[in-house]
């Protein structure tokens, strides 16, 4: 177990000793002694290429230039995020809280929670269902996101919510952040909003399997899911969530090259690019671009800087920025199985728009 020491917020995770630096936190979290809130980073556990490599590979592709979608998130992408949450359009957010308000208390009852692990955890909005509909906060709450100013944000935000809530945040990626995580059982992991369809099949694979490597007996994951289009949710539905009538989605994409200009001194000029989501029902996903407006050229890193690369982008060629895959709940069931977890129950939406799915370890 996690000792949340408040004295001196320092936190101590099984193995391994983090120490926070008390200014960021206090910054971040407008941290006082009396919260019951801890913020640390993760640090890189593993060799991973890091954001400039990420993107100069990305841009280097072919025939596809390509960007991680995880770059969407800085402190605009998140509040961009949120107001898209909020759209017409967008379905997947008030149907998967629709699911979990109607099983809130099953799920509850099915498992003693200990720690309530959340990754991906945005303003953490959705899990304020589980939180109303537990009477005591015995657990510890463990959200997990890159983007800090959101995360910091949204623990500070919770503990005026929910005064006796301990809330452990990791600020980081999640494969990072996973190695940080106290040891325990009976933990349930989180994975909400169809984050899952952000995953490529390959990654998806590997991400679940080194997952489940951690999780101990006990432990469960609830996957929130997007369905494919079937005979009761049409193309057009899924598409429309991401080509919204007030051009949200279109900010939320091009936003990715002013976090890319601002972080990587970039000179990418987002009026020479237009948004393009489309709906691949052969592959069950959306295909996100940007397309560019003429012939151009884009440097990454300042004149200043030794190792600066040009890339060219001819006119009408795109940038893949966001793959989001939509499931059959039989098949990912499988796909799960296939990599050794147990299914325990899936929930859908009467109208079988999206899904919950309830895992555990074997
Ligand atoms: N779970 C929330 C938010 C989903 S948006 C919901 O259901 O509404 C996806 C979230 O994942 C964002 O908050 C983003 O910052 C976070 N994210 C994206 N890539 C990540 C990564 N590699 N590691 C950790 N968090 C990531
Ligand atoms: C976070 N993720 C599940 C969203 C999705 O629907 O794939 C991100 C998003 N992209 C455009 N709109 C929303």
């Amino acid at each position: 177990m996690s000792q949340c020491d408040q004295k001196t917020q320092r936190v101590t995770l099984g193995d391994h000793l983090m120490a926070t630096n008390p200014e960021e936190v206090k910054s971040l979290l407008g941290f006082k002694d009396s919260k019951r809130v801890i913020m640390i980073k993760a640090k890189k556990k593993k060799q991973r290429p890091d954001m400039c490599q990420s993107v100069c590979e990305g841009l280097r592709q072919i025939p596809q230039k390509e960007l991680s979608s995880t770059y969407f998130y800085d402190e605009q992408g998140s509040k961009l995020y949120e107001e898209i949450t909020r759209l017409p359009e967008y379905y997947p957010t008030r149907t998967e809280r629709v699911i979990l308000e109607t099983i809130a208390d099953e799920l509850l009852s099915l498992i003693p929670i200990a720690q309530l692990i959340e990754l991906g955890s945005g303003s953490s909005e959705k899990t304020r269902v589980l939180f109303n509909a537990s009477h005591a906060h015995s657990f510890i709450y463990i959200p997990i996101d890159v983007s800090d100013t959101m995360l910091g944000a949204s623990a500070q935000q919770l503990t005026t919510e929910y005064p006796d809530l301990n809330i452990l945040a990791i600020a980081g990626d999640y494969e990072n952040a996973l190695h940080l995580l106290p040891p325990s059982s009976n933990r349930l992991f989180l994975f909400l909003g169809g984050t899952i369809g952000n995953f490529t099949q390959t990654f998806q694979a590997y991400f679940f399997t080194s997952l489940l490597k951690q999780m101990s007996h006990g432990d469960h994951l609830l996957i929130g899911f997007d369905r494919a289009a079937h005979d009761t949710k049409p193309p057009e539905l899924i598409e429309n969530a991401y080509n919204d009538a007030q051009g949200i989605t279109a900010q939320f994409n091009l936003n990715i090259l002013n976090h890319i200009n601002r972080q990587l001194q970039a000179n990418f000029v987002l009026e020479q690019f237009q948004h393009r989501a489309v709906y691949n029902p052969k592959q069950d996903q959306i295909e996100m671009h940007l397309v560019s407006q003429c012939n151009q050229a884009v440097t990454i890193g300042s004149d200043q800087q030794e190792e600066n690369q040009t890339f060219h982008l001819a006119k009408d060629e795109t940038i893949l920025t966001e793959l989001s895959r939509k499931f059959h709940p039989e098949q990912l069931q499988k796909s799960f199985e296939m990599l050794g977890y147990t299914h325990a129950k899936t929930w859908e939406d009467a109208n079988r728009h999206f899904g919950l799915m309830l895992l555990k370890k074997r």
